[in-house]
């Protein structure tokens, strides 16, 4: 239990920065006090639900690979700090789940479970995204499902998930929770949990027919939420996907469902040749596909250009606010097209901010 006293800088820069932007909280120098001495009797601090709020607002603003900020300020923010038993955690994922979804208006929320404190570790959702499909490894190096997920695969067999039967390359996996000083909990998430979406394509009636779906919500859960100074290791979050996100990636790169060769056979394309463009032609189809599909459920989608301009809006709007707006070039361009939408023809501000969300197993700021 090796958790440590809160940086009372980064507190105290926070408690600054979340008064100066909204002045009707009050005398910063009161609430500085306060924290101070918290800080020196208890090594961390407790945030007020107003701190909590815009601090995770504040998170999702300066997350700087993220092309969806524009809308910032809208985050619902679920104050759960006093749940910090594995199940319970679980169980109010699945809460999480229900509320964003919406039944396809995709809401942006995120949860906040218990805080690490000196001495008594929050609890940590092992799954990556609260969402994720199974992927099998075969005897022959195979693997049937998303390959990215193997290990979760095999963390959820080892604590005794039953997968369905017959296997298939959309089980959804359970829930993994943890804490390091009490039983994990492994909770499976019901159906009306999970909103689904089957593809089909506006001219290709044979693609409706392969079986393919992706889930509606993107509910990234393994990364740390950071504010002035306190860490929240289990703060599931979720937006809206972005069409790419689906069609260029989860369904095409090679190391997840890498649909390519099978749909440019599909097409009757000539796929011996890279210079024919054939998998830049499936790609365009797969995406379209993606967006379509989205469209037909009435589940919450955005496309790349759109996002892409909104983006700029954004980063408008922040330079008029005074304030410095990282991004990272390299995860703001989407993956398909980058040339032709806007947020390519441009360098942005580098450094980081914080609060902020940082990668699973990460340590400090
Ligand atoms: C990353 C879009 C909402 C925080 C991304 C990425 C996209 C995206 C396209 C890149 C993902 C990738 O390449 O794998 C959107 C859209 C949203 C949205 C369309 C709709 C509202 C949110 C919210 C938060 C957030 C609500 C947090 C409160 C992040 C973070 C990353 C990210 C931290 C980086 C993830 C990583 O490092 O793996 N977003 N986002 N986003 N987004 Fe957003
Ligand atoms: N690319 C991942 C999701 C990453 C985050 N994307 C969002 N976030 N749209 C995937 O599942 O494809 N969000 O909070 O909306």
């Amino acid at each position: 239990l090796h958790t440590t006293r809160v940086d009372l800088a980064e507190a105290v820069d926070f408690v600054r920065l979340h008064h100066a932007e909204h002045p009707e909280a009050g005398p910063v120098e009161r609430r500085l006090a306060a924290v101070r001495a918290e800080v020196a009797a208890t090594g961390t601090y407790r945030h007020t639900p107003a701190e909590l709020a815009f601090g995770a607002r504040v998170a999702w603003r300066n997350s700087a690979r993220c092309i969806g900020r524009l809308y910032w300020r809208s985050l619902k923010v679920r104050d759960l700090r006093d749940l910090r038993d594995p199940k319970e955690v679980a169980d109010e994922c699945v809460e999480h789940l229900r509320l964003a979804t919406n039944g396809g208006r995709v809401r942006p929320v995120i949860t906040v479970f218990a805080p690490d404190e000196p001495g008594r570790p929050g609890p940590r959702i092992r799954n990556d995204q609260l969402i994720r499909y199974a992927g099998y490894r075969g005897r022959d190096g195979g693997v049937l499902g998303d390959r990215r997920n193997t290990a979760l695969t095999d963390a959820a067999l080892a604590h005794g998930w039953r997968p369905p039967t017959p296997r298939g390359p959309f089980d959804v996996l359970p829930l993994i929770v943890e804490r390091e000083d009490a039983e994990p909990a492994v909770v499976e998430l019901p159906r009306d949990a999970v909103l689904e979406v089957p593809m089909s394509h506006p001219e290709y009636p044979w693609l409706a027919r392969l079986g393919l779906k992706w889930h509606a919500v993107p509910a990234i859960s393994d990364m740390r939420l950071r504010i002035g100074g306190v860490d929240y290791p289990a703060a599931p979050f979720n937006g809206w996907y972005m069409g790419t996100e689906i069609g260029a990636r989860n369904f095409a790169d090679t190391d997840r469902y890498d649909l390519l060769p099978y749909l440019g056979r599909r097409m009757g394309l000539d796929t011996s040749d890279v210079r024919t463009l054939w998998k830049d032609r499936v790609l365009v189809e797969l995406n379209r596909a993606v967006l379509h599909s989205f469209a037909s459920a009435g589940v919450t989608i955005t496309d790349h250009h759109t996002e892409s301009d909104r983006f700029l809006t954004h980063l408008r709007r922040e330079e008029e606010a005074g304030r410095s707006c990282p991004a990272d070039w390299t995860w703001i361009v989407p993956p398909l097209s980058g040339g032709i939408t806007s947020v390519f023809h441009r360098y942005y501000d580098k450094g980081e901010l914080v609060p902020n969300f940082f990668p699973a197993g990460t340590k400090g700021v």
